[in-house]
């Protein structure tokens, strides 16, 4: 077992200084060169990792248009923020929406509202909310003009409507350790949103361990590694291929012995048919409750939101059997179909907790329908 402590290194301090444009590697994340790490010796993992690091280091500095984190703090600056995650959403949105008017006012009539529907369709918001909006605009406009700013509004009010309440933030007791076990499929976006959640609760004031419980690949806990590096946080990790309950102990233990207010831990990715890793799942959480009775305190099911409706609501199985409280949205950036979030705050029955639009450590924000349902065509 390794424990890592954050070091201070003077490559840090320089490269954290070197502008994107300079560093050439402004868009890549630690896994862009941590994918091949499997496959090759300890001498040239040593040297890719530290490649890696350096990198990246410079990949995590905010760029020019990016929002701090503070200004996002504030409503307006919530609502600009979701704007640039649903950006793709809202370009087709906006393109296709406009060129239902041919004249200022476009007739209601059942060309118009199926032309409508179809486009809202494209947004992967589903069918039900889609209805819902048709439904709204039939009601109110039947046979009379409309214009484009009342449908923008009608669109913007349901979906206000639809997702209020679905929203929440972290549930953590106030009890040391706090404990968040981290769930989904493969590359759905879990370890770089620990990292972004540990960011996050680092510039909270919080003290936060990592367990790099994603012990099946060399790279993936080199991967957290080197985010936990950087965030200056702490971390425990196992050898390739050693038990995931095991680095969950061991972490466990340290968090409750040296008092840090968070552990996250991080898990392979997997599947509700494959048992013996649902199986691993209940082990990891048995291992968590012996240190901590009541942890974890969070199960965040993390979903890739450029994924598509259908591979999404098969994740609902899985979500009841490992006994998820909450969803982060990992990706939304990468997709026009923003929309997906309505259904999935729907079928699930969980609160979105988080939505990720980027791969740095900044990219993620706490969900907030009203701020979000704001973004869409403002
Ligand atoms: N564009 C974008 N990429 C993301 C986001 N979250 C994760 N990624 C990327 O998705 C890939 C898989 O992420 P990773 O965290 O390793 O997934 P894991 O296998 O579930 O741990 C990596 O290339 C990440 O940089 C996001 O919100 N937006
Ligand atoms: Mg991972």
């Amino acid at each position: 077992m390794i424990f890592w402590k954050k070091k201070k290194s003077a490559s840090d301090a320089v490269t954290s200084n070197i502008p994107e444009e300079a560093s050439g590697h402004a868009q890549e994340s630690p896994i862009a060169d941590l994918r091949t790490l499997d496959a090759q010796t300890q001498d040239s993992r040593t040297q890719t990792v530290s490649d890696v690091g350096q990198s990246d280091l410079a990949s995590t500095e905010p760029s020019v248009e990016s929002l701090s984190e503070s200004s996002a703090e504030t409503s307006a600056a919530k609502v600009s923020w979701f704007r640039r995650a649903l950006q793709k959403t809202n370009d087709l949105l906006r393109t296709d929406i406009r060129d239902l008017w041919k004249s200022e006012g476009e007739l209601v009539d059942e060309a118009f509202l199926s032309n409508l529907y179809a486009i809202l369709i494209r947004t992967d918001m589903g069918p039900s909310m889609a209805t819902k909006i048709k439904d709204s605009i039939h009601d109110q406009y039947r046979a009379r003009k409309v214009h484009q700013e009342d449908v923008l509004r009608i669109i913007r009010d349901r979906v206000a409507e639809s997702l209020k309440s679905k929203g929440g933030t972290l549930n953590l007791p106030n009890t040391k350790p706090a404990v968040i076990l981290v769930v989904g499929v493969n590359g759905s976006g879990k370890t770089t949103s620990i990292a972004k959640i540990a960011h996050r609760l680092t510039r909270q004031g919080k003290r936060v361990l990592l367990a790099a419980g994603d012990t099946f690949r060399a790279a993936a806990v080199e991967q957290l590694r080197i985010w936990a590096d950087r965030i200056g946080c702490d971390i425990v990790m196992g050898e390739q291929g050693s038990d995931p309950a095991s680095v969950a102990f061991k972490a466990m233990q340290r968090a409750v012995a040296e008092g840090y207010d968070v552990c996250i831990v991080d898990t392979a990715g997997r599947l509700q048919t494959q048992s013996h890793l649902m199986q691993q799942l209940e082990k990891i959480k048995r291992v968590l409750q012996k240190h901590v009775e009541t942890a974890p305190h969070e199960v965040l099911l993390v979903l890739d939101a450029t994924a598509g409706q259908n591979a999404i609501s098969q994740a609902k199985g899985f979500s009841e059997a490992a006994g998820c409280t909450g969803i982060v949205l990992s990706k939304l950036d990468g997709t026009a179909k923003g929309g997906v979030i309505i259904p999935i705050a729907e079928q699930f029955g969980l609160p979105v907790k988080f939505i990720g639009i980027g791969e740095k450590l900044p990219d993620l924000q706490e969900f907030s329908p009203d701020d979000f349902a704001a973004a869409l065509f403002s």
